[in-house]
């Protein structure tokens, strides 16, 4: 992507007009920090551990090794990677407005980079619970770093229940948290700008947000590199990668 991305002027008037804005964000959001995303066709995740065989509660059933040593694999990249600029430029974007992130991601990028997360509408990485009793565990050998080469780790036990402890993530066919979805909720019916970010717009019910954003009249403005199942919906679009289209947007609506 060339220096001069192409940033829609009537964007760069609705970030400077917007006081509340809701970011939602999917894992192209950190692609740029080497997070594979998941279903990019070179990189994706879905092409090395295909979902049906892992972020189900019937592969967790059939082989809660297989499925532990992935998520803390996965744990562990997270943990050597870095917040990218696209996500150092929307906690940026936050000093001068009111900012709130609704992510699908299970990473901390968001949070290392300062940004104020209201949902994690898909869970994390790292708040892995008892898959009996949900009592959070806190235990060393869920350390990420304590993750071992070969996919599978056998999960630790939880000290209340003994039951296998599981990823603190929302599977395929489980239901989004509440209180996440709550927030969410509210984020979207309160604030006057929504910016979408690396999401192919599929996984539903996340990917209804943006269209609830549209239908109350707000402006959604999407960065991604290619066209989405939400491109049709946006108001504004920006092609571009979220570290290089989120600087520019910021460097537009600060008039640099
Ligand atoms: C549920 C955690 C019901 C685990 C994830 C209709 C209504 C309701 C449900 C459904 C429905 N139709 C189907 C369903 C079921 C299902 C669903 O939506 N399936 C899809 C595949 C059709 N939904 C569910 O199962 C949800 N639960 O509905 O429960 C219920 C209700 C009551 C009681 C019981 C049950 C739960 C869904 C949550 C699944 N968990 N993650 C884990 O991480 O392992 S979803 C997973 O996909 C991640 O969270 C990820 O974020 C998310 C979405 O993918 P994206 O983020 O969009 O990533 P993707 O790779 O697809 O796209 C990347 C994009 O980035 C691309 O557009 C690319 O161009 C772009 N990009 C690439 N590089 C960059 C970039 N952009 C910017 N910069 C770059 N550098
Ligand atoms: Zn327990």
């Amino acid at each position: 992507m060339t220096a001069e991305t192409t940033i829609p002027d009537a964007a760069v008037a609705a970030v400077r007009d917007a006081e509340w804005v809701t970011v939602f964000t999917g894992a192209g959001m950190s692609a740029e920090s080497g997070i594979s995303t998941f279903r990019d066709a070179d990189t994706g995740l879905w092409e090395r551990f295909d979902p049906a065989d892992l972020a189900t509660p019937q592969a967790w059933a059939r082989d809660p090794a297989l499925v532990w040593g992935w998520y803390q694999w996965r744990a562990r990249l997270v943990r050597d990677a870095e917040p990218n600029a696209g996500h150092h430029a929307l906690a940026d974007l936050a000093s001068d407005r009111t900012v709130g992130v609704v992510t699908q991601n299970v990473d901390d990028l968001h949070e290392r980079a300062g940004s104020h997360v209201v949902s994690h509408l898909h869970g994390s990485l790292f708040a892995p619970r008892c898959s009996n009793c949900g009592t959070p565990y806190h235990g060393v050998d869920a350390d990420p770093d304590r993750a071992v080469e070969e996919l599978r780790v056998e999960p630790p036990a939880c000290p209340v229940c003994l039951s296998p402890v599981r990823p603190g993530v929302v599977w395929f066919g489980e239901a989004l948290p509440e209180r996440e979805w709550t927030r969410a909720e509210s984020a979207v019916a309160g604030s006057d700008l929504m910016i979408v970010v690396g999401t192919s717009g599929i996984v539903y019910p996340a990917a209804a947000l943006p269209e609830r954003a549209v239908g109350r009249g707000v402006p959604v403005i999407e960065v991604n590199p290619e066209p989405s199942a939400l491109s049709s919906t946006v108001t504004h679009r920006i092609a571009a990668p979220a570290a290089v289209g989120l600087p520019a947007l910021l460097r537009a609506v600060r008039g640099a």
